[in-house]
This record gives structure tokens, sequence and C-alpha cells, in this order.
């Protein structure tokens, strides 16, 4: 006959068994892909996101970088079947899906003081309580939104105006309003996905494009087209999010879990950034000399650029109706309070 304490021992190793064939069913893999390099500014937070997670968590995450599953819009299309658990797309390629996520490229619209627009970004009203419900409306759960750098084009020939940008076919992400600002600027905007630019500067199909300096360097975009003009028109904001069907499925402890990692990413990658644009300038001196020509331009020479800017905020308007109009008051108080005013 077996003793008190065998029976005790046989139903507590049942138990341990039990319980590690739970959390053996329960620890996934997630899947997390984005439109960059791992070493960029995107595959930088998405390996904090990934090490927050799988310390905090059994779930585990791979990650899937630029060129791996598409361009972002089939990355996107991925997210929304449930095929990825994880996507970051910029609203610079959001704009057919949710129209109001074309506000980020009104020009002029972000403050370049980095400490302020960090300050925009997590406090923002709009960002954090208003573009997750359009989000949701296509399947997303818009987990974060954060900035990606300051803006410069990039071209053939000295920018210093809208004049010198006329009929200059400058390369825009697939984005209405985008092509809208350089319209109001003289040039002829061509919207392409990423995996095309290069080759298209390359052949002559297109004479520029634009993008934070960064990714003009880490891309070598300054070897195609290398004149780089600054004119603080935007920051490159970008987005993560999750299937919502997966993410509602989630226990309360694992949402908790992936909230908290792109809290922790977004702290991560706004401490990356400080200086990474004169880095990656310095970096672009260093590697081309004399090959390649960089302006910033003054107060005076972004006037004009400025001036067409409220052209593009009505077209944003025009474009998005009622709800875009109130995004777009929201932001700017949002924008009043970061900047203490
Ligand atoms: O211009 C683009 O299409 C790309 N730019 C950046 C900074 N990230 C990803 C995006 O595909």
């Amino acid at each position: 006959m077996r003793s008190y304490k065998s029976h005790l021992l046989a139903g507590v190793a049942g138990a341990v068994a039990m319980a590690a064939a739970a959390g053996s069913a329960s620890a996934e893999t997630w899947k997390y892909a984005f439109e960059e390099a791992m070493t960029d500014v995107q595959g930088v937070y998405a390996q904090k996101f990934k090490e927050e997670i799988e310390a905090n968590s059994d779930h585990e995450i791979q990650l899937f970088p630029f060129g791996t599953l598409g361009e972002s819009a089939d990355i996107m299309e991925q997210a929304q079947a449930g095929i990825l658990e994880f996507v970051d797309q910029s609203p610079g390629f959001t704009g057919a899906l949710i129209p109001e996520a074309q506000v980020f490229f009104v020009p002029y619209l972000l403050p370049q003081d980095h400490e302020t627009l960090v300050d925009f970004f997590r406090n923002s009203v709009a960002i954090n309580d208003m573009f997750p419900d359009l989000y949701a409306e296509q399947g997303l759960e818009l987990l974060k939104m954060f900035p990606e750098g300051d803006v410069c084009i990039t071209t053939q020939e000295p920018v210093h105006s809208p004049d010198d940008l006329n009929e200059v076919k400058i390369r825009v992400m697939t984005n209405p309003l985008l092509v809208e600002s350089y319209r109001a600027w003289n040039a002829t905007p061509t919207p392409l996905p990423w995996g095309e630019v290069y080759g298209a500067l390359q052949t002559g199909i297109i004479q520029g494009q634009e993008n934070p300096v960064f990714w003009i360097e880490s891309t070598n975009m300054y070897e195609v087209s290398p004149v780089i003009t600054c004119l603080g028109h935007n920051n490159f904001t970008t987005a993560v999010m999750a299937n919502k069907d997966f993410f509602d499925g989630l226990s309360e402890e694992d949402q908790q879990v992936v909230q908290n990692a792109a809290d922790a990413a977004f702290d991560h990658i706004v401490e990356y950034q400080k200086g990474l644009h004169e880095e990656s300038l310095d970096k672009i001196r260093q590697d081309a000399g004399d090959d390649v020509q960089i302006n910033i331009l003054s107060e005076e020479e972004r006037q004009p650029f400025i001036e067409a800017a409220s052209q593009v905020e009505e077209e944003f308007v025009e474009m998005t109706g009622e709800s875009g109009q109130e995004i777009l008051n929201q932001m700017k108080e949002d924008l009043a309070q970061a900047q203490g005013n």
C-alpha cells in the first residue's frame, strides 16, 4: 500500500508536470516585421521590444527587418491578416488606410526641439487617445508612435527656395498629402515604395527624395543624390501596432507585458536618437567629403516653404473632413501644451 507521503509526492509531481505543460503551451513565438534594417531606428526599437517581452514573459519575438517579408504595404497586409502579430508601419504608407494619419505630413507642424517633440509624443491626446480608435477600425491595436528624426531632402542640385524644386522629380512615400506638399513647393512628386528608390535615383527616373538623415546615411542615398537640404519641415513619425484580434485574445497579464515593452522601447529609442542627426551628417561628410553638399536652410530661406505649408494644411482637412479637423485641432493643442504655451 502506498503511504500518504508517496501519494502527496505523486500529486505534487503531477501538478508540476501539468503546470510545465500549461507553461509550454502558453509560451508562443510572436512575429514582428518592420521597415528598416536591424541597426536602424525601427530595428533598435524592435530589438528593445523583443528584449523586454522575453525578459518579462515566456514568449519569444521573431524579428523580420526590411526586405525579409516584402515592402511596407506587404507587412501591413500580413499584420491585418494575423500572419504577423506585430508590425511597424510609418504613417507615410498608411494614408490610404487611415487618411487622418497623414496629419504627420503637414509641413512645419512638429517642433524641431528634441525634448519638446518627445514630450509631445508621450503626452499627446491625439496620439494616445484618438488614433488608437482609428487604427482599431482597421483591425490594428496601436501600441506606440515615435519620431525617427528630422527629415531632409536629397537632390542633384542645391535647393534654396521652392523655385529650385521646379519640376524636380522627388520620390515620396505613397501618401497623397506628401504629394500635395511637394506640389505646393513646385516639385513633381513621385510616390514609390522604398525598394525602388535607390535604383530610380541611379537611373535618373527621379532626381531626389526625402528622409531622416540616419536613413540617408545608412542606405547611402547621398551616393545617388548628393545635395542634402534640411528645411526643418518635418520629423519622420512611425507607428508600432499589433493585430487587434491577437491582442484582444491575450490575457490581461500578457497585454500589460506588451504595453510595458512598447513603453520601455519608446524610452530607449528617444534616448538613442539624441545627437543621431548630427552624427549621421558627420558620417556622410567623412565618407563622401566634397562629393556631398549639406545645406541647412536659414530662417529666411525657410519662409516660402512655410508659407506654402498653409495650403497643405487646408488640403489635409479637405481630404479627411471633420475627423481630420478634430485630430489636427487636438494635435495643435497637444503641441502648445508640450511647448509650454
Ligand atoms: O522612405 C521610406 O520609405 C523609408 N524611410 C524610413 C526612414 N523608414 C522606412 C521607410 O520605408
